[in-house]
């Protein structure tokens, strides 16, 4: 029987030798290992119950067996649905009712509070410790594993994602087995990766650039990794000599220069810089090639599409833009009015087609609808242009959206958590340039008179309610918020006057 992706997966470990991670203390699992301990890991799935297409969802600490449980999801045909580490039991709620995962998987320590959440939902409940303690291998250790993958068609979901909406709540994203298998192999091809690679790995692995862009990537060619389970600059220095290729957002770029450790030297062994999930200053290209005579090679993607563009590998990397689109995408830039394509350099709303996107919301078709154009293009939020070379630059954005550090943070939700505070008539959340995040998230907010909140009351407030990465760097209070005549909130002017409110934090 075939198994889209994972017969993929198991063609490229070709030796059970190779490896495949090797952690900060020495450890090292080969491609041997993956295919083992899946296969007990989706054996246990199966034992306890997991059927092809139901919801897996897992809140755990990054490691090597959490990868190895995505694998096994995939093996086993169930739908595998990462979890922000940092989402509160609020938060959770809301994705355990809207998915019905079958299992949900978390750590140890947070199993009784999460128990207090699914038990409502009726979902099993297992664990797993980044040290492979827990509930989940206890179970999976007695397990053959030599599992017989679940068929699985290239239409078939592989993923949900959740991306938070501009309007009421997340949004599921269904990923397919052949959205993730054909974009893992066109940014292989497109980057160059080989089984003598090895990839230094320190992004979170519940969104799409940790687990699919280089999980997947490393996986389809062979290659190996250093997974870190988290952005230390100290650490990524001193495997430099021993890696060859880096992915990260922005911030780990700026991050590293800031570092007297970062030179031509540290980098000698480095084949390839790439970034992406938010905005990379022209400056910090710059400023990083001067440094190290590495161009980062920047591409852009989404939750929904996986990577669309990337800058060539061969050829000028340009910096400001996000590239060219991959083989077999198809990007546009259209009029947001008329819909009508425009020529280039000239602005608009960047749209996409093509194998690596999403197949729609979960159970959302109206929204799914509503975000495609009638000959079946993404409508991506947004908006640029591409220029006579072909390079695509994104200039803003459509969508009231702010990326801190990579991660998308949604006002809306942010707003309505203040807005629901006593003393509070209305607020506004706006992205202001910020040295170390690209944006800092940033709350302004009208109090009703005679109200006493302050700064430190409005954080604590959101503390259990919101991600700490969603919690304003700043709380301001206003008088009023600026309407244009329609009375909508003029956010841009927000924003111009707010914009030094960062400038000198680090
Ligand atoms: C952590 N904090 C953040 C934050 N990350 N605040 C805002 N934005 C963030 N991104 C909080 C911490 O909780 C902490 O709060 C304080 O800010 C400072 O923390 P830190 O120690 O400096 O943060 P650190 O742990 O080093 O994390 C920063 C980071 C991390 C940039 C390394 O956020 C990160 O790994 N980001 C990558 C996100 C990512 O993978 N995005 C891809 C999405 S997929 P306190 O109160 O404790 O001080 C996608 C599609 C695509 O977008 O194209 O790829
Ligand atoms: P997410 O929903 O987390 O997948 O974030 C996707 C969004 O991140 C895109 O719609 C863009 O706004 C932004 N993004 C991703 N890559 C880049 C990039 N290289 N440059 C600018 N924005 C980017």
């Amino acid at each position: 029987m075939s198994n889209h992706l994972f017969d993929a997966i198991r063609a490229s470990a070709k030796s059970g030798d190779a490896t495949f991670i090797e952690t900060v203390d020495g450890q090292r699992w080969t491609y041997g290992d993956v295919l083992r301990l899946s296969g007990q890991i989706a054996s246990a799935i199966d034992v306890l119950g997991v059927r092809p297409g139901d919801r897996v969802a897992v809140q755990v600490d990054k490691s090597p067996l959490a990868l190895m449980l995505y694998l096994a999801c995939v093996r086993c045909g169930a739908v595998y649905l990462p979890l922000n580490t940092a989402y509160t039991l609020a938060e959770l709620d809301y994705f355990i009712d809207d998915a019905e995962p079958r299992l949900v998987v978390v750590s140890s320590k947070a199993r009784a509070a999460v128990e207090t959440v699914v038990n409502r939902y009726g979902a099993l409940v297992e664990t797993l410790d980044a040290d492979g303690a827990g509930s989940l291998m206890a179970l999976a250790r007695d397990e053959p594993a030599d599992f017989i993958d679940a068929a699985r068609a290239p239409d078939d979901l592989a993923a949900i994602l959740y991306t938070s909406g501009t309007t009421g709540r997340s949004k599921g994203a269904m990923l397919t087995h052949d959205n993730l298998l054909s974009n893992a192999m066109a940014l292989r091809d497109c980057w160059h990766v080989t089984t003598t690679d090895r990839l230094i790995h320190a992004l979170p692995i519940f969104h799409t650039h940790g687990l699919f862009v280089a999980t997947n990537v490393t996986l389809i060619a062979g290659a190996s990794m250093f997974l870190l389970p988290k952005f230390e600059p100290d650490e990524i220095l001193s495997l430099m000599p021993r890696a060859t290729l880096m992915m990260g957002v922005p911030t780990f770029y700026v991050r590293l220069l800031q570092h007297e450790g970062l030179n031509r030297n540290a980098v000698a062994n480095m084949r390839l810089f790439i970034s992406g999930s938010a905005p990379l200053l022209a400056e910090t290209h710059v400023a990083f090639e001067q440094r190290t005579g590495h161009a980062i090679l920047e591409r852009y993607g989404m939750t929904e599409t996986n990577m669309n563009t990337s800058n060539p590998y061969n050829g000028e990397r340009k910096p400001g833009t996000v590239g060219i689109p991959l083989p077999g995408v198809a990007v546009r830039v259209t009029d947001p009015v008329t819909g009508e394509t425009l020529g280039p350099d000239e602005t608009g709303m960047i749209e996409m087609k093509g194998p690596n996107v999403f197949k729609g919301y979960w159970r959302m078709p109206e929204k799914t609808a509503a975000e495609f154009t009638k000959d079946g293009y993404f409508i991506s939020g947004d908006l640029g242009k591409i220029d006579t070379a072909g390079y695509v630059h994104i200039v803003g954005r459509g969508k009231d959206l702010v990326i801190s550090g990579g991660y998308n943070i949604y006002p809306k939700e942010v707003e309505s958590e203040i807005d629901q505070l006593d003393g509070v008539v209305e607020s506004a959340v706006i992205g202001v340039a910020h040295p170390d995040f690209g944006e800092g998230v940033t709350a302004i907010v009208v109090l009703k008179s005679g109200a006493t909140l302050d700064e430190k009351a409005v954080l604590a407030a959101l503390r259990n309610r919101l991600a700490r990465y969603k919690q304003p760097k700043r709380v301001i209070f206003a008088e009023e918020l600026p309407r244009n005549t329609m009375g909508k909130v003029q956010k841009n002017l927000l924003r111009d006057q707010y914009s030094g409110l960062y400038l000198h934090a680090s």
